[in-house]
């Protein structure tokens, strides 16, 4: 960084601010992950210099020789990774992936399509009224069952059957449990609907054989490349050798320019990193951390959404504690525990307020950490969510908290 500290300083000052934030803290937001040196150099590489309109063979520039080459790598290791037909690697982020299936097989302003609720766990792309999803498309969403709190797919199957839907979307943003893939392409197999499954969140779980991985399961995969698969921020999409042009054409030129080639880069070391089998480990670990977490709060007597969690998120339902998640993410943060504030089945308050807290373990496993500190941070989260106001015992916390993370670099050697 001592380019930038001589040229902007201003700027450098900001980004080592980030770094010791990041450094002192304890990231727990499920939808962030730390990445390696490795993919940090490949996205700051010259890689972003090049425009490369189109695709490996057939760009729109010349001299993208090199790009052609680093695109391929990204697209042969993601899709051994996964086990996928095709794949693209151009979407920049998620929302651009699910954007680019849905303009593959739907018609604006014509088709149905069906997807989990945003206040029950799903996500903005996936048909709620303020982003393009919902404006292009009727929606009609599904949610959990309220007395289990996990989704039941004979209820889903009967509202297809009502609704018709061209496209059915599964994945979530805040579901604690497994997702029954299997179950999804059938209920859509019945309605002649197309199945969609946006595993942002569980991507390197799926990898790494954790969760049932819906390749060549469910007609489209989409993804980010950054949250447990800690990667640079971006998307991809995999699908079968049959929708490979439709979704190709989709990317480009139907809804992006020029791809980011740094990313892809980047998204290429990601992949390969995802590929060994110390990444299995660390997504293994992944899950036990989460666990271990539930297993301390739900002894303190929080109420955790589901009863706990099989995957990287806790969620836990603060309406009976009196204080809302914009609260409680208040709190912990003054501690230095970094969560974020997150809607709950039946939820009656709004989506900047709410009544639950979202949990996650990626990007503290990547530091090292391991049960006994997540039990240990657990009981921190639990003392802080008793009182609020006890600006003491945030003190307190917060120098335990800095204590422990001292103790684990962001990146581990
Ligand atoms: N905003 C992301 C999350 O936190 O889950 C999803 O895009």
């Amino acid at each position: 960084m001592s380019h930038l500290a001589d040229v902007d300083p201003e700027l450098a000052r900001i980004i080592e601010c980030e770094r010791l934030r990041q450094v002192n803290g304890l990231e727990l937001i499920a939808s962030e992950n730390l990445v390696s040196r490795a993919v940090l150099e490949a996205m700051g590489s010259i890689m972003t210099n090049k425009y490369a309109e189109g695709y490996p063979g057939k760009r729109y520039y010349g001299g993208c020789e090199f790009h052609d080459e680093a695109e391929n790598l990204a697209r042969d290791r993601v899709k051994q990774l996964f086990g996928a037909e095709h794949a693209n690697v151009q979407p920049h982020s998620g929302t651009q992936a699910n954007m680019a299936v849905y303009f593959s097989v739907m018609e604006c302003g014509v088709d149905r399509m069906m997807s989990m609720s945003l206040t029950q766990g799903g996500h903005l792309s996936h048909g709620s009224p303020v982003s393009f999803s919902g404006k292009m498309y009727e929606v009609h969403q599904y949610g959990v069952d309220l007395a289990t709190e996990t989704l039941d797919y004979g209820v889903i199957a009967e509202q297809a059957k009502k609704v018709k839907p061209k496209v059915i979307v599964c994945g979530a943003s805040a579901y604690p449990r497994e997702i029954d893939f299997k179950a999804f392409q059938e209920i859509a197999d019945e309605v002649d609907a197309y199945c969609m499954a946006d595993i942002a969140h569980i991507a390197g779980l799926c990898a790494a054989g954790i969760h049932p991985n819906p390749t060549g399961v469910v007609d489209f995969v989409t993804s980010t490349t950054h949250k447990t698969l800690r990667g640079p921020r971006g998307g991809f999409i995999l699908c079968g050798a049959d929708r490979a042009q439709s979704i190709d054409k989709a990317i480009f030129p139907g809804m992006q320019g020029g791809p980011l080639m740094h990313t892809i880069a980047a998204k290429a070391v990601c992949f390969k990193e995802a590929l060994e089998p110390s990444y299995k480990t660390y997504a293994r670990q992944v899950v036990k951390n989460a666990q271990a977490m539930a297993a301390v709060l739900d002894e303190a007597g929080l109420r955790l959404v589901s009863g706990g969690t099989d995957n990287h998120l806790i969620l836990i339902d603060l309406s009976n504690r009196g204080i809302t998640g914009l609260e409680a993410e208040n709190a912990l943060g003054k501690a230095g525990i970094t969560v974020n504030k997150n809607t709950i089945p039946n939820e009656n308050r709004s989506p900047f307020v709410t009544s639950g807290l979202r949990i996650g373990t990626p990007a503290v496993t990547s530091r090292g950490m391991k049960e006994e500190e997540m039990r240990v941070v657990g009981a921190w989260i639990t003392r802080v969510l008793a009182d609020i106001t006890n600006e003491k015992v945030i003190r307190e916390v917060g120098l335990e908290v800095l204590a422990m993370a001292s103790q684990y670099p962001l990146h581990p050697a």
